[in-house]
């Protein structure tokens, strides 16, 4: 399991120290957490080392909460980092959030506010297998984007990386723009719609916790009940709110208009720039954001943590100094705003 203190590149935790923190929190606010193990990574599954997958729910637990099941007494604000294992920042933001809800309840009027009428679901390590790549490069963080499945070779040359894009596996508009097919490309999307254990475990996670609203083929446009909740997932680095659909921007969901409000005012919060990913950045098919709206009906929404005001704080690896003076603050704001959605 490992320490919290577990650390690389100047104080980026591993996933030991990561799920270290969960249990650690766990233990000091009972009342207020509850710890979910909902799956296994593709190496785990396969006898060869590799993660479980985790995820923390955090309130003023009272009877039923943070239950596996869709019938909540609250609503519920999904936060997802790390899909992709380089984009390091936004597991620290996510280890923020939880001590920010956690520490603030109580002190806090707002948090306190939160804590009482929203449940907070997280999974700060999507991808964890592919996370342990990135830190085994230590003071050089490996640049591994996809996750750790090797089935289709082990051998990219020195220019690809072996693994699935996870951001393009989802079994929603799969196989549409801005996807490759070539298994050592970054954008690799799979064999087969969600053919990635930590997808397949992430998706069984969300189908657990909101109702469907329809049984769909994936290219549907469902109405989104809002009082559900919303989903984010947490990128880096293009400084960005982006909103569904991130497969084809030609096209937008029934629900534009109230998800481009929310995108832009999260947008005012950080200073980053929104629309759909086509518009502002590229095309993109079987993303986690598209997914849970179109299976779900719960919105869902992309950030791209960045350093919009350049302050040296850019690319995978900025230094770790840049988290608590510059991230945090950013990202606090926003996500508290899009808790109380
Ligand atoms: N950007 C995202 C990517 O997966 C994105 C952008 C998000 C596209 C959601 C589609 C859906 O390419 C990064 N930096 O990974
Ligand atoms: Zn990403």
């Amino acid at each position: 399991a490992g320490s919290v203190n577990d650390t690389y590149y100047g104080g980026y935790h591993t996933v030991g120290a990561h799920y270290a923190h969960l249990d650690q929190v766990a233990a000091r606010h009972p009342d207020l957490t509850s710890v979910v193990t909902y799956g296994q990574s593709w190496l785990k599954q396969q006898g060869r080392g590799g993660n479980d997958l985790k995820a923390i729910c955090v309130t003023k637990k009272k009877e039923g909460d943070c239950r596996l099941s869709p019938d909540a007494a609250k609503p519920r604000f999904f936060l997802m980092s790390q899909i992709h294992a380089r984009e390091i920042t936004t597991g620290e933001v996510s280890w923020r959030w939880i001590d920010a809800l956690t520490d603030g309840y109580g002190k806090d009027p707002a948090i306190t506010a939160l804590m009482d009428s929203t449940e907070m679901w997280v999974v700060p390590i999507t991808n964890p297998d592919g996370v342990d790549i990135v830190a085994q490069g230590g003071d050089n963080p490996i640049l591994q984007r996809k996750n750790a499945d090797d089935a289709r070779g082990t051998d990219c040359g020195w220019t690809g990386q072996i693994g699935v894009d996870l951001n393009r596996n989802a079994g929603t508009h799969w196989g549409g723009a801005g996807t490759s097919r070539q298994p050592c490309s970054e954008t690799y999307l799979g064999p087969k719609a969600d053919s990635e254990p930590e997808n397949a475990a992430l998706e069984g996670l969300f189908r657990k916790l909101y109702p469907a609203v329809r049984t769909g083929t994936g290219d549907g446009d469902p109405a989104p009940d809002t009082a559900k909740g919303l989903m984010i997932s947490l990128h880096s680095d293009a400084s960005m709110v982006l909103l569904p659909w991130e497969s084809d921007h030609t096209i937008h969901t029934g629900n534009d208009a109230s998800l481009r409000a929310l995108a832009r005012h999260l947008g005012s919060l950080t200073g980053y720039q929104s629309g759909q990913a086509g518009e502002i950045l590229y095309d993109a098919s079987g993303g986690s954001d598209d997914w849970t709206y179109d299976k779900l009906g719960v919105a869902g929404l992309t950030i791209e943590i960045g350093d919009s005001d350049g302050r040296g704080c850019s690319g995978f690896t900025p230094a770790f100094s840049c988290q608590e003076d510059y991230f945090w603050p950013k990202l606090k704001p926003a996500l508290l705003y899009a808790a109380q959605r």
